[in-house]
């Protein structure tokens, strides 16, 4: 009997998988049938924009944390796959700071081109997977949500790619429940244009707090404070932002913080961060992690070593995407076609215990990123994913760093080299603090037109 598989989700991490092994069954290997289940009706994950939030049409979760407005926050040369660059799907070099939709383009074409869409199931939510000792295989429940039916499945191996951006971790603060404005959390946040002269407070000090707060003061906020717990963002900030150490209570519009100073807010945006969150897996399945580099108890950042036959995709927090995820599912593939053997499950809980305890000895984001690229290199190393100069990459994420701490409103307008075509970015035509359209067709325009001096070459 042909072995069947089931991929949860068809984000960025999903595709790659689709993508390993149809580039497996075309260099002539037989490959197993395949079964994606999608609850969204498109492919794209997380860059699918959605309005909605809360439930979506059918009552389930919304999954999109994306809003409006959102261009990259790292160079597209960290994330180009290796097998599909940025020239081949547009034609010619475009910028190196995209937006979201210009990202989900270059998703969409490598899909479409390797023609894996017929193996997606859209509009089918995940419901509860169930492992059985006596046959050795998973029962996958979903719902077809346009039905309205529960279908169930047997499958010999399931890879979870549902993401870990999108369930809220969302702290209380004292007083937030009599706060005269809005408060959300950065997952319900989609247009910055609602805080247009407002004083904005943002909770956390990490990407979303530091991007949507940038966002809005592009778009017209009139302040915006940032609350650290740990440390600041520290950027050489413009006059009208600050940042303040933890949020103590609310008390009316006032907020207070751990420093006994205050500020009146109109809303408050808590960028808390997100839980790795999988209501459809029982608790012996279930990775249990917060948002680190390399969550323990699975080998190789994959493979639940209770269960192997469980395997999940891109769950570390990251500085690489796209390529990472393909590293994984090539990986993964290759295990599952008996092309690499899984050591015995002590030796796997050593190796990943050995990468835990290096991650908790990074003491910069120097030694982070290098120990992604390390994580990444050491699956490279051992498939048939096309080569592309790892190290490279690295030296542009740590370039990027040094683009963001000179200017964090700017670093959005410095070009970088791909590591695949050695192309150097075009400049945009447009500095990103005035770049108000975010649309794939404003992007594109004229890109190659202006000669704008190249700020920073990488
Ligand atoms: P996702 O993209 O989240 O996809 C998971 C998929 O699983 C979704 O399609 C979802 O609908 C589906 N799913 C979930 N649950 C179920 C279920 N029960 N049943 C069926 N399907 C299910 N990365 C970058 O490289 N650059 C950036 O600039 C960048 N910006 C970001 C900004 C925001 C606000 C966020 C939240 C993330 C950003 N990221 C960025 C990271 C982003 O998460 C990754 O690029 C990528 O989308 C992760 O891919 P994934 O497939 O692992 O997860
Ligand atoms: P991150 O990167 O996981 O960061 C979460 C932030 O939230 C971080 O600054 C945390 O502070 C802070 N946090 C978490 N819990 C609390 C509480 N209880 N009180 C105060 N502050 C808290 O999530 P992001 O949403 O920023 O980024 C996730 C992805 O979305 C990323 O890939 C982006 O590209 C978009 P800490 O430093 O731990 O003290």
């Amino acid at each position: 009997m042909t072995m069947r598989i089931a991929i949860l989700g068809a984000g960025p991490s999903g595709l790659a998988q689709l993508r390993a092994f149809e580039s497996a069954r075309r260099a002539g290997a037989e490959v197993p049938e395949i079964v994606c289940y999608e609850k969204q009706s498109d492919l794209g994950g997380m860059w699918n924009y959605t309005w909605r939030t809360g439930l979506d049409a059918y009552g389930e979760p919304v999954h999109g944390s994306m809003y409006r407005y959102l261009w990259s926050n790292g160079p597209k040369e960290a994330l180009e796959f290796a097998d599909y660059s940025f020239e081949e799907h547009f034609g010619r070099p475009i910028a190196s700071y995209p937006p979201r939709a210009v990202l989900r383009d270059y998703i969409m074409g490598r899909i479409e081109k390797s023609g894996v869409r017929d193996q997606i199931r859209f509009n089918m939510a995940v419901q509860w997977v169930d492992y059985s000792e006596q046959t050795g295989r998973f029962t996958v429940n979903v719902r077809d949500l346009k039905k309205d039916e529960l279908v169930s499945e047997e499958f010999d191996r399931v890879i979870v790619a549902t993401g870990h951006f999108s369930t809220p971790n969302a702290p209380f603060f004292e007083g937030l429940e009599c706060f005269p404005g809005r408060v959300l959390h950065a997952h319900d946040f989609r247009d910055a244009c609602e805080f247009t002269g407002k004083d904005i407070l943002l909770v956390g000090s990490s990407y979303s707090a530091e991007d949507i707060g940038t966002q809005c003061y592009k778009y017209g906020a009139k302040s915006v404070t940032f609350s650290y717990r740990s440390t600041p963002m520290g950027h050489d900030w413009p006059a009208a932002f600050d940042e303040k150490p933890l949020l103590l209570r609310v008390d009316g519009n006032t907020a207070h913080f751990a420093d006994g100073t205050s500020k009146e807010v109109d809303a408050i945006v808590l960028c808390t961060g997100y839980q790795h969150h999988f209501p459809f897996l029982p608790d012996e399945l279930s990775l249990r992690t917060r948002n680190r580099l390399y969550p323990g108890d699975i080998y190789k950042g994959v493979f639940w070593i209770d269960n192997p036959k469980l395997m999940y995709l891109g769950m570390q927090d990251q500085y690489y995407t796209f390529n990472m995820f393909d590293a994984q599912a090539w990986y993964a593939r290759d295990v599952i076609l008996g092309r690499i053997a899984l050591p015995d499950a002590s030796t796997m809980r050593a190796d990943s215990e050995a990468w835990v305890a290096r991650e908790e000895a990074s003491q910069s984001a120097e030694q982070d990123i290098d120990f992604q690229t390390d994580y990444v290199r050491d699956l490279l190393d051992v498939t048939d994913y096309p080569a592309f100069d790892v190290e490279a990459v690295a030296d542009l994420f740590k370039q990027w760093k040094h683009d963001k701490k000179d200017d964090i409103l700017g670093y959005r307008n410095c070009s970088y080299r791909s590591v695949l075509t050695g192309t150097l970015a075009p400049p945009h035509h447009t500095p990103w603090m005035e770049a108000m359209d975010d649309s794939l067709e404003a992007f594109l325009a004229d890109s190659l037109l202006e000669e704008a001096p190249v700020r920073r070459i990488a």
